[in-house]
């Protein structure tokens, strides 16, 4: 059965990778399983249709016979046990690619969401300018660490797997603000993440819902 994932009809980024459906997208290309796409709308999102998929009225959804998913760890942890390529065989191993889902999702990921809302959400605050450098300071505590993790290795621990693959897709939020650059191992790691044919294939299809729509002419 062909799973079905849900995606933005008009994303912000105009498909650049940076939505969630794209560690989905990604995940199922690395492991050869074709989807299908439904485009939904900012308004289609607060529907009851979409929000008996999606209690919180988001993207990306998944839906492969009479499963639904939502959350795009759990998808992906779903997408990496079912079929191969993305979690090793060896119970241990396995158990820790798991644990670096859960580290790319609740330590790394949140201080990143963090300064998306330091410069989008609250640019306009007397205080901003003060929170700022502090956002920014915990952002760089965990990518030091992480980099001090990771040290001169191609991937988290062995063959790259799911943990990698969040992420990689966790780090890529970081691009546009320079702090990665300040963590040349970081920058070559999400590099060696987008090298990957699956991340190409996933970028391209996600890239291409906006093809051929002329910026500003969809109102973003
Ligand atoms: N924890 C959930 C998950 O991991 O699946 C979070 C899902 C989520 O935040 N979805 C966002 C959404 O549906 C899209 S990805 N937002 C609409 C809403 O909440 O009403 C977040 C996102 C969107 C766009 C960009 N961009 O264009 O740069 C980046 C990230």
């Amino acid at each position: 059965m062909t799973p079905i994932i849900t995606a933005f009809e008009r994303s912000p980024d105009r498909g650049k990778g940076l939505a969630r459906d794209m560690r989905v997208r990604w995940a199922l290309e690395e492991v050869g399983q074709a989807y299908e796409v439904r485009l939904v709308s900012f308004a289609a999102m607060k529907e009851p249709a979409h929000l008996a998929l999606h209690p919180f009225g988001q993207i990306p959804t998944y839906e492969e016979g009479d499963l639904v998913l939502f959350e795009s760890g759990a998808i992906v942890f779903h997408i990496a046990q079912r079929r191969a390529g993305l979690l090793p065989d060896d119970a241990n191993a396995r158990a820790r690619a798991i644990t670096w889902m859960f580290a790319a999702l609740s330590t790394v990921e949140p201080p990143i969401l963090d300064l998306q809302t330091a410069r989008f959400g609250e640019g306009d605050k007397s205080w901003s300018e003060q929170r700022l450098p502090l956002v920014q300071d915990r952002i760089r505590v965990r990518l030091s660490e992480l980099s001090a993790r990771l040290g001169p290795a191609d991937w988290l621990d062995g063959a790259f797997s799911a943990g990698d693959l969040m992420m990689v897709a966790v780090l890529l939020r970081l691009k546009a603000s320079g702090l990665l650059d300040e963590y040349p191992r970081l920058s070559a790691y999400v590099a060696r993440g987008e090298a990957r044919p699956a991340y190409k294939r996933a970028f391209d299809a996600q890239l291409a819902v906006f093809a051929g729509k002329p910026e500003g002419a969809d109102g973003i």
